[in-house]
């Protein structure tokens, strides 16, 4: 088994997990094993995303995973979790790429679309074989969401969309898009497909962090839809925030992967590497520093598998999601850093994972809510006030 990718369980918390969670988990780890971990150097240095990885995770149930019927694999939520912590373990894009097909695009249709919207749309896209992508940030209202000047216009019995949204994962790979528009009543939701005419879409090159995945720039220009393009249970920015609690949900877990991978090559390089006739992990301030990942992966851990719990018992509120986003990726980050360091200099080249994660998480604590803004979310639920304006 790569490093990157060794279990790490302190606190015995396997011995938790139901059986069959388990085995899901450690399908996803022995498929990022096999597929992932020999090209992900290669896609990160070439800024692509490997679609042939497609088809098996689409095997594996990943696409839509908790979702039930529609030929989803119905998981619940740990296992569903557990499987977002394995992606992550090999590379945050390829979480990234899961949490979007699923969480936010299936999620949006699930909850929110007709009956024929689901039964056209969600069995393809849990085969992998249309991909979502999920339209909601724009170039001037990013944490702002409430701002966004992308507008459908009524027009007779159909809608006209006119507007652009940015740091769209998977946009140029996706076959749907779902699109978060102001519309007179509020905020609504839409359903674009490729190819519609006045639907154009770039992708954003240039990025140091999420190299694996594609991020993109969607442009409407007076874009025909029918009112069977519109998702009719989503009424206000409620929606659209309701997908984000399941993005987070997964982000919250997927961010303990990519800190295991870093603490598991960090602890290897410090009990072999030798500087001044000794391993560089038998001194006190490298322990110091391992020690501390310890910790926080632990807790991370244990905040994930509450997670769990409440949201396979319907209790989990969208605040507490904002807790463990907020601290596990804050926390993974700095285990990122921390593990960057104790390699020296080869912590800055790609023959180990660590930088790779480290420049991902970058992205992970500032995208689905970022890090201050979750302290707002959280701040607001204790004291009752408001301090985002
Ligand atoms: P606010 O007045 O608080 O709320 C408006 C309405 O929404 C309800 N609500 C929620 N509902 C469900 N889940 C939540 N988490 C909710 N938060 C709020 C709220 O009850 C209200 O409902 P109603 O019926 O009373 O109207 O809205 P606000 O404008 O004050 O904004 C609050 C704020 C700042 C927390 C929100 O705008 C926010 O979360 N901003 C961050 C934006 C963000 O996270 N964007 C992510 C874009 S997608 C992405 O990054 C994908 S990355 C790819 C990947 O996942 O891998
Ligand atoms: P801003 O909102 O401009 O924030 C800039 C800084 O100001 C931050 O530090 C922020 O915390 C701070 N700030 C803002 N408001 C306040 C306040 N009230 N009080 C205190 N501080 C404040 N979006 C999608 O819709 N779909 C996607 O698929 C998607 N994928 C992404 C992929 C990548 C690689 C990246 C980088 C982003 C992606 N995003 C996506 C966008 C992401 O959700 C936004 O970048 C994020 O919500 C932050 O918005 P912003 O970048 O405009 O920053």
């Amino acid at each position: 088994m790569t490093p990157a990718l060794r279990d790490l369980d302190y606190f015995g918390l396997d011995e938790l997990l139901a059986p069959e969670d388990k085995m899901s988990r450690d399908a996803v780890r022995q498929f990022v094993e096999k597929h992932v971990m020999p090209r992900i150097e290669h896609n990160f240095a070439t800024e692509s995303f490997a679609l042939t990885l497609v088809p098996a995770m689409a095997e594996l149930g990943i696409f839509g995973a908790n979702l039930k019927g529609y030929g989803c694999a119905g998981m619940n939520g740990i296992a569903y979790g557990l499987i977002m912590q394995e992606l992550e373990a090999g590379d945050s894009g390829l979480r990234s790429f899961a949490s979007v097909q699923s969480a936010l695009s299936m999620h949006a249709i699930y909850a929110f679309g007709a009956e024929e919207q689901k039964r056209r749309f969600l069995p393809e896209m849990a085969q992998g074989k249309i991909l979502g992508c999920f339209g909601l940030t724009e170039p001037d209202h990013g944490s702002d969401p409430a701002g966004m000047e992308t507008r459908a216009r009524r027009d007779g019995d159909g809608w006209v969309l006119n507007g652009t949204k940015r740091w769209i994962t998977n946009g140029t790979l996706a076959d749907v898009a779902i699109v978060w528009a102001r519309v007179d009543e509020g905020i609504a939701g839409f359903l674009v497909e490729k190819g519609k005419p006045g639907f154009s879409a770039r992708d954003i090159k240039g990025k140091f962090s999420m190299r694996a995945s594609v991020t993109s720039e969607l442009i409407f220009e007076d874009v025909r839809l029918t009112d069977g393009e519109r998702l009719p249970q989503a009424r206000g920015l409620r929606a659209p925030l309701a997908c984000l609690n399941e993005a987070r949900y997964g982000i919250a877990w997927g961010a303990v992967g990519a800190a295991r991978a870093c603490y598991n090559c960090a602890l290897d390089y410090a009990k072999s590497r030798r500087q001044f006739a000794r391993p560089i992990g038998g001194y006190q301030l490298v322990q110091a520093k391992l020690v501390g990942m310890l910790t926080e992966i632990t807790k991370a851990q244990l905040v994930c598998l509450r997670l769990g719990q409440l949201k396979n018992a319907g209790k989990l509120r969208a605040e507490q999601v904002s807790f463990a986003k907020r601290n596990n990726v804050s926390e993974a980050l700095k285990i990122a850093r921390s593990a960057r360091d104790i390699l020296g200099a080869n912590g800055i080249v790609n023959e180990y994972p660590v930088i790779r994660h480290m420049l991902n998480l970058e992205t992970v604590n500032t995208y689905e809510g970022t890090y201050d803004i979750h302290t707002l979310i959280l701040g607001r639920d204790i004291t009752g006030l408001a301090a985002f304006e």
